[in-house]
């Protein structure tokens, strides 16, 4: 897929006031500092598109990018906050399960995990909590460049044997370098197979 046009739409902190729910969407979380915007920018082409959406000490937010004119990035705020009150990490947390559980058109999400990390609590705890909502997600391994070939084979396997610990089968895998844009293509295409498959959910209006 080639990017043609990469545009900020908005950001949300209430699901009612989401744009319409016509086209594909796929979001992307991930702890903070996991390469989630550089991921957002690489995938893009647009430097400092996902910047918008992350003023620091700002309300926490659902942002969402119109691709293509065909089909919604959203950068999700990562689960966790260590820094935030218990109270509006709370809520937050009910806003995005909510999110998750009800937006429509929500047709996958990346979980960004960053490779040279081992597998953290509240990472596995999300996962598990997507797997037993029966939610479509995949995971992304993030900054890739960081580690050698065979550390990175190695953490990625160690990674998967704690999920099948869990899990009878394993979603799928994504391995990806922002600083050397790798994974780019195997991310779109994904994207775009999708998309192909859920033709119902394309509709002219978004260009009205
Ligand atoms: N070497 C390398 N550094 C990365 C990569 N992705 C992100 N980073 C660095 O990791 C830090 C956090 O990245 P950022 O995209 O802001 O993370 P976010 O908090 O998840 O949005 C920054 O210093 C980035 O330059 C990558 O693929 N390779
Ligand atoms: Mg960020």
């Amino acid at each position: 897929m080639i990017i043609d046009t990469a545009v900020f739409v908005q950001s949300n902190t209430k699901i009612e006031k989401l744009p319409t729910a016509n086209i594909p969407e796929f979001a992307f979380i991930g702890r903070s500092n996991v390469g989630k915007s550089s991921l957002i920018n690489m995938l893009t082409g647009e430097k400092g598109l996902a910047k918008i959406s992350s003023k620091p000490g700002k309300t926490i937010t659902i942002n969402h990018f119109l691709i293509n004119d065909k089909w919604y990035l959203v950068d999700l705020p990562g689960y966790g906050f260590a820094k935030r009150a218990k109270t509006e990490r709370e809520k937050w947390k009910k806003m995005l399960n909510n999110y998750l559980l009800r937006r429509e058109n929500l047709l996958y999400t990346f979980v960004l995990i960053d490779v040279r990390i081992p597998p953290q609590q509240n990472d596995l705890e999300f996962i598990d909590w997507l797997g037993e909502s029966q939610l479509p997600f995949v995971i992304v391994f993030t900054k890739s460049d960081k580690v050698g070939k065979n550390a990175l084979a190695q953490l990625v396997a160690a990674y998967k044997k704690q999920l099948l610990e869990k899990w009878e089968e394993l979603p799928e895998i994504f391995i990806s370098s922002s600083e050397k844009a790798l994974g780019r293509d195997e991310i779109l295409s994904f994207i775009d197979r999708t998309c192909s498959d859920f033709p119902g959910l394309y509709s002219s209006s978004i260009n009205t």
